[in-house]
């Protein structure tokens, strides 16, 4: 923690009560900056300080954290093996439309005294699915009246929000591509209610994760006709957005696999040919999950650096994986260095906004006192924000930046210039190869680029 960081501004951001007091955590008060508080508190910010400006802006702007509804508030811990572990006291064990507006009490709670900006929800999460569509539809009127109310007496704000497509049985061959048009078109009018939810609450982004939008086998399986279907369900899903004058940001999450075995949205680079060979590439961002990346087979930061680099970073669902599992673990990330190179990314591109960085995280089903939660989302906020501090330092001394203008300079001048403009031909290539002979051999300079990567982390 450099001298500067501790003379800036102390802010938690957060309007709650700092005594504590508060119906549902109450031995937990609005979380604080401090500095220098010892190894064993991790109750509060020791990195992340929402108004100190970093490069330009404040961390809050950078940053843009959000909490996911489902994990943090229908997360029960429950897994393929046993049943639930995270009894939250102020559960009542139904899915009732009372429990349901509790439960957004708790988390209007949780969200002030975190400091954290923006929340996300999946449709379900919020309310309970009724026996028909209608009445389903009345629920999410409903709760959705009450989060408005909670949005605007915190000012807490939608990042996001989402239709559940994947839980609910009529989903299982799919939503968007399953081989029947009375599974599809259900799924139709479940988007188009959650739009409109969406543009109540003032979502600033709309997601698309194709839960189970792949295949399990491709014996049984037209990928042409789903591609195409799946890509005609998002131009209606964009018809809607023009017709009721919803602005949020299209985005689709890529996710390798799990649930099919193949999912059509493998990876950002799939996406992006997706949505280039459908039209769709004018419309729709990504929404980058580094564990997807991971179960993609790719390094943790390449999907977040590839989509960057042509222009559909949208936002991020800031987790991470166990390295040495193959499944969507959904942890809580808390690798300085992996944080540093994702903020870095962000840094570069000029910011994550509209997007953010969505915690689409779950505590251990180990993890079972409520505290936990807090504690999760207080340690991966001071990890990205050290990574942000880092990845600030890297931009302002420039030396990795301009090893790498270095390494391609000869594509700066003559002929290499003429093939960046698309403008040379294999003839000159070869004109340039008789003329020149061999090209030398340059080292790539990778550890000294690792050596000084670890410099500023
Ligand atoms: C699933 C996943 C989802 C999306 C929203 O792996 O990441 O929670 O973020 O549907
Ligand atoms: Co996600």
């Amino acid at each position: 923690m450099g001298p500067k960081a501790k003379k800036a501004k102390v802010d938690s951001g957060a309007s709650a009560p700092v005594d504590g007091s508060g119906e549902f955590f109450p031995g937990i008060s609005a979380i604080q900056y401090k500095p220098d508080a010892p190894a064993t508190d991790t109750l509060c910010y020791k990195h992340y300080n929402a108004k100190e400006v970093v490069h330009g802006r404040t961390m809050e702007e950078w940053l843009r954290f959000s909490v996911v509804y489902w994990h943090t508030f229908r997360g029960t811990g429950l897994d393929p093996f046993g049943s639930a572990t995270l009894k939250r006291p102020w559960e009542d064990g139904t899915d009732s439309m009372e429990m349901a507006k509790k439960r957004l009490r708790v988390a209007f709670e949780f969200f002030t005294k975190l400091g954290v900006k923006y929340w996300t929800f999946h449709d379900r999460d919020i309310a309970p699915e009724g026996a028909t569509i209608e009445e389903s539809n009345k629920n999410l009127d409903e709760i959705s009246d009450l989060a408005l109310q909670l949005q605007k007496e915190t000012g807490v704000k939608l990042l996001w929000a989402t239709s559940n497509l994947f839980s609910h049985p009529r989903y299982m061959n799919g939503a968007g591509t399953n081989p029947d048009l009375h599974a599809y078109a259900y799924a139709g009018a479940q988007v188009k209610k959650c739009l409109e939810i969406a543009k109540k609450l003032g979502a600033e982004n709309f997601v698309f994760w194709g839960g189970r939008e792949g295949y399990q086998s491709l014996l049984n399986t037209d990928v042409h006709a789903e591609l195409s279907h799946m890509a005609n369900f998002f131009k209606m899903a964009l018809a809607y957005k023009k017709k009721i004058g919803f602005t949020g940001q299209f985005l689709i999450e890529p996710k390798a696999k799990e649930p099919t075995k193949h999912q059509y949205d493998y990876d950002a680079m799939t996406v992006i040919a997706f949505l280039k060979t459908f039209g769709l590439d004018k419309d729709f961002k990504i929404n980058v999950e580094p564990n997807h990346t991971t179960l993609a087979g790719h390094p943790y930061e390449h999907c977040i650096v590839m989509a960057s680099e042509f222009g559909f970073l949208g936002s991020i669902d800031a987790n991470t994986g166990s390295p040495d599992c193959g499944w969507d673990t959904d942890q809580f990330p808390m690798d300085v260095k992996n944080a540093t190179m994702v903020m870095r990314t962000v840094i570069k591109q000029g910011g994550i906004q509209p997007g953010g960085l969505n915690f689409d995280c779950k505590v251990r089903r180990e993890s079972t006192d409520p505290e936990d939660m807090f504690i999760a989302h207080i340690g991966a906020m001071d990890t990205l924000a050290r990574g942000l501090r880092n990845a600030a330092k890297i931009a302002e001394e420039g030396h990795l930046d301009k090893l790498v203008q270095e390494r391609y300079k000869t594509f700066k001048v003559g002929l290499g210039a003429k093939v960046e403009k698309g403008a040379a031909t294999f003839e000159e290539l070869e004109e340039y190869v008789k003329k020149n002979g061999n090209p030398e051999m340059i080292s790539g300079k990778q550890e000294h680029c690792e050596a000084m990567f670890n410099h500023y982390v």
